[in-house]
């Protein structure tokens, strides 16, 4: 059962989140580097093409971990307990979570919470009518701030909050810390966290997984500025930028920028944005972690490790961490 707004967001809520996205996008064109926010690529379009780059040769990422949650999900549901309120980051159609809803019976909650409310709330719905004894309340909301949880009819055993896919690797350490924190102080004693990791691997495999031969992630790059377009009344000439991905080995993450392929200008509104020849929009930055960078992240957030599975070539980890000073 849907006991939360399984209904389109009041105008003014939806005013709020198109204000945010051009403060968000003008304070990232107006940096002396300009940068965009990853989290916008996933407007319709975007989720589209996001789904086409999982299905992607090059693209090993989704499917590791799937099959990872196939073998292992119904250990890690057990983990969960009984009663306990799942909460999960950017939950997109929730695929990998129905491996861990399907094997746990006593799941009290499952909390969804993701940007993009329209999609959440349809996902939300099909769930919710697939596992009827599990109570979802779908939450719009970014979960890189602090969240105010729905109430559920029942009081949670305990909370644990599930983030796959590696979009930790989206945040960069400090950052990954600081969320990190929101999530223990969220679940509280006792609570934990199932995260899903891409690992460090060769750079000729995370190379072509960025840049992959039939230019999908190239659109799915470039469409930001699309929605940018569409969504800010902008100019941009998007056939102007081209797709650029690298593996920055000093600092250990893909960048994903656009290019400006010639000196313009571009108004998005009533503001003007200058590139030069060359100028780029960092648009993502893809963190890979290995199995002890992610512990000391956690660690410093006051999470400790206690549970790691992974895939045979090691490409990707899921691990489970509790609360320091929960039961
Ligand atoms: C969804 C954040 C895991 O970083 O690999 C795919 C998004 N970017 N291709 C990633 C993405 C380029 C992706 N995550």
């Amino acid at each position: 059962m849907i006991t939360g707004p399984a209904r389109p967001l009041p105008l003014d809520t939806r005013k709020s989140a198109n204000a945010q996205f051009r403060a968000d996008v003008l304070r990232g064109l107006r940096a002396p580097a300009k940068r965009l926010p990853c989290k916008y690529f996933y407007d319709e379009a975007g989720s589209e093409l996001f789904e086409r780059i999982t299905e992607l040769d090059e693209y090993y990422l989704t499917r590791t971990e799937l099959a990872i949650m196939e073998r292992h999900g119904r250990e890690m549901a057990g983990l969960l307990g009984r009663g306990c309120m799942l909460i999960e980051y950017g939950s997109g159609s929730s695929t990998k979570t129905r491996l861990l809803l399907g094997q746990a019976r006593d799941i009290a909650a499952y909390v969804p919470v993701d940007l993009s409310g329209e999609h959440l709330y349809r996902a939300a719905q099909a769930l919710a009518e697939e596992y009827p004894n599990i109570e979802v309340l779908p939450l719009c909301a970014d979960f890189a701030r602090r969240l105010a949880l729905p109430g559920s009819r029942s009081r949670p055993a305990r909370r644990v909050v599930y983030f796959p896919g590696s979009t930790i690797g989206n945040f960069t350490p400090g950052r990954a810390v600081r969320l990190l924190r929101l999530t223990a102080e969220l679940c509280g004693p006792g609570g934990g966290l199932l995260l899903g990791a891409e690992l460090q691997k060769d750079l000729a495999v995370l190379d072509a997984a960025y840049n992959d031969r039939q230019g999908v992630t190239a659109a799915f790059n470039r469409n930001i500025l699309v929605r940018i377009n569409r969504e800010l009344g902008a100019d941009f000439d998007v056939g102007q930028f081209a797709h650029r991905a690298f593996y920055n080995a000093a600092a250990g993450r893909i960048e994903m920028h656009l290019v400006s392929q010639r000196k313009q200008q571009v108004h998005v509104g009533d503001a003007e944005i200058l590139f030069a020849a060359g100028e780029s929009i960092r648009t993502e930055y893809s963190y890979k972690y290995t199995s002890s960078d992610l512990r000391d992240l956690a660690l410093a957030a006051g999470f400790e490790m206690e549970k790691v599975w992974m895939d045979e070539r090691k490409y990707f980890g899921v691990y489970y961490f509790r609360v320091v000073g929960g039961e």
